[in-house]
């Protein structure tokens, strides 16, 4: 028993988190990455074992490592960040997602990563929180229930240079400010729960 409790421990420091935690979303990257979004579709649709993960207490990924508030974490990586949004107000919400080098964003109807659609996207590297460098960066208006759990996911790769990956959502409205997603309004998946970019049964 103690032997089996041991290495439960040891699996449960290994996975992250094994259950569904609030407040946080989890992040998974791929280092020494090629081939751009599809490669990190192609990662994930494989099942290739990320080369590290870690947690986030908002919707953002980046490292603020220095004391210009330069966000680099690494280059040539690929990375995924994903789980579970929980709105506090029944509304209609507008999404954007800002990145360096290129990202996309998706959202499902519900808890499962099955129904998840492409929302907003960038193909051209924006400044860190830049999010209106291009139109798709922004979605078009979301209906969301207060208190329901819509499975969320953003991929992100990176070259070399300056990176950043941040999602942001405001209520809509016409003077509407984008607000990176803050952590409690975000769960992470149990672990086991498939990605949006996982391979159809
Ligand atoms: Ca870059």
């Amino acid at each position: 028993m103690k032997k089996m409790l041991l290495t439960l421990a040891a699996t449960m420091v290994a996975a992250g988190s094994v259950w569904a935690e609030n407040g946080k979303i989890d992040r998974e990257y791929w280092e020494s990455h090629s081939g751009g979004l599809n490669g990190v579709k192609k990662n994930i649709a494989e099942a290739k074992a990320p080369t590290g993960s870690d947690t986030l207490v908002a919707f953002e990924a980046v490292s603020w490592k220095d004391s210009k508030k330069k966000a680099n974490f690494a280059d040539k990586y690929g990375q995924r960040v994903f789980g579970f949004l929980i709105p506090e107000k029944s509304g209609e919400y507008i999404f954007w997602v800002a990145a360096d080098d290129s990202a996309e964003l998706m959202l499902s109807t519900d808890e499962n990563p099955a129904n998840a659609k492409r929302i907003a996207h960038t193909s051209t590297w924006t400044s860190p929180r830049q999010w209106t460098k291009k139109p798709s960066q922004k979605s078009a208006p979301v209906k969301l229930e207060a208190g329901k759990k819509y499975y969320i996911e953003a991929i992100m790769i990176e070259g070399g240079g300056g990176d950043n990956l941040a999602v942001a959502w405001a209520e809509k409205a016409d003077d509407a400010k984008p607000q990176v997603i803050d952590g409690k309004f975000l769960s992470t998946a149990p672990k086991g729960t498939p990605s949006a970019y996982a391979k159809k049964k």
